[in-house]
C-alpha cells in the first residue's frame, strides 16, 4: 500500500495523536500556553513526523477531517486542564491552508468550541505567512470573523515568506512566531539580527512576539534581552503527550 493509504488507515485506527509543547513568557517564566503538534505512530512503533504526512493529507483532502479532529482534541485537552485547575491562557492549533479554505471552516471551529465548552479566547489558530498572503479578500474576511469570535491568530514561521507589511498591518493578528531557523542563527556569524527585526516589527505593530526552537540558555538570554515576549523550545519543554505534560506542569508550570 502507499503511504497515503497507510495514512488514511492510521487516521481511522486512531494511530494519530497530539503532543503538546509549553509556551513561556520570557520576562516572568510563566507557563502561558501550549502548541498542539500532531504525530503518527505506525503499527511497528515508528514515529512519522508531520512534515512527511501533512503534505500528503493536504493533497488527498484528508487534512479537512484530520484538521477538524486536531481542533476538537486540542479544545477538549484544554478543558480537561482547566477542570484540573491548570489554566494556561491558550492552546495554539496549526491550521493548513487547505483546511482554512473550506467553506465550513469557521463552523467547524465554532463546533469544536461549543462541544468542548472551551471559551474562544483560549484558542489560538496558527497560520503560516504564505497562507496570509495567498488569497487576500476571502482570507481577510475569514480572519475577521474568527477574531470577532474572540479567537487569537498567530502567524507561524514568520520571516520565511514574503509578507507585505502594509497588508500585515491590516490583518487582525495577535502574534508573530519567529521561525526557529532565526533562533538557531543566533549561534552563527549572522547572529540575532533577523530575530531582532521581527521583534521590533511586532512591537511597532502592537503584536506579541514568540520565538520557537529555543534550545539553549544563550537563545533565551539573547531573545529576552531584545524584548521578545514569549518562547517555546526544548530548553523549557519538548512536545509531550498528555501524561508527560501533566508531570511537566507539576514540576515547572
Ligand atoms: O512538531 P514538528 O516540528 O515536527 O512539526 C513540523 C511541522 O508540522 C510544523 O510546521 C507544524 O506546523 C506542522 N504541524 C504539526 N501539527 C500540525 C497539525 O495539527 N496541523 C497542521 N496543519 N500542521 C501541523
Ligand atoms: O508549527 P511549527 O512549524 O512552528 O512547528 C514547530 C516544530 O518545532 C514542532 O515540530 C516541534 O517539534 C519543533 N520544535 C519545538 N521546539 C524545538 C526546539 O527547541 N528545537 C527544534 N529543533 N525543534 C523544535
Ligand atoms: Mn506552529
Ligand atoms: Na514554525
Amino acid at each position: 500500500a502507499t503511504l497515503m493509504q497507510h495514512l488514511h488507515e492510521a487516521f481511522d485506527a486512531e494511530r494519530l495523536f497530539l503532543m503538546y509543547q509549553p509556551q513561556i513568557e520570557l520576562s516572568t517564566k510563566r507557563f502561558i500556553g501550549l502548541e498542539a503538534l500532531i504525530r503518527w505512530r505506525t503499527d511497528d512503533g515508528q514515529l512519522i513526523p508531520p512534515t512527511e504526512f501533512i503534505p500528503l493529507a493536504e493533497y488527498s483532502g484528508l487534512i479537512v477531517s484530520l484538521g477538524a479532529w486536531v481542533l476538537r482534541t486540542a479544545c477538549f485537552l484544554m478543558v480537561r486542564l482547566q477542570k484540573a485547575g491548570i489554566s494556561p491562557e491558550r492552546i495554539a492549533v496549526n491550521v493548513s491552508v487547505v483546511q482554512f479554505r473550506q467553506d465550513d471552516f469557521v463552523d467547524n471551529v465554532r463546533k469544536a468550541l461549543n462541544d468542548s465548552g472551551l471559551p474562544p479566547n483560549h484558542l489560538e489558530l496558527e497560520i503560516t505567512e504564505s497562507v496570509t498572503m495567498a488569497s487576500a479578500s476571502m482570507f481577510e474576511a475569514r480572519l475577521h470573523e474568527l477574531k470577532n469570535m474572540g479567537i487569537h491568530i498567530a502567524i507561524d514561521d514568520f520571516g520565511t515568506g514574503f509578507s507585505s507589511l502594509s497588508y500585515l498591518d491590516k490583518l487582525p493578528v495577535d502574534r508573530l512566531k519567529i521561525d526557529r531557523a532565526f533562533v538557531q542563527q543566533i549561534d552563527t556569524p549572522e547572529g540575532p539580527r533577523i530575530a531582532e527585526l521581527i521583534t521590533q516589527l511586532g512591537k511597532k505593530l502592537g503584536l506579541t512576539v514568540i520565538a520557537e526552537g529555543i534550545e539553549t540558555q544563550t537563545h533565551w538570554d539573547v531573545l529576552s534581552a531584545m524584548g521578545c515576549h514569549e518562547g517555546q523550545g526544548f530548553l523549557m519543554g519538548r512536545p509531550m503527550p498528555e501524561d508527560l505534560l501533566l508531570e511537566w506542569i507539576k514540576e515547572f508550570g
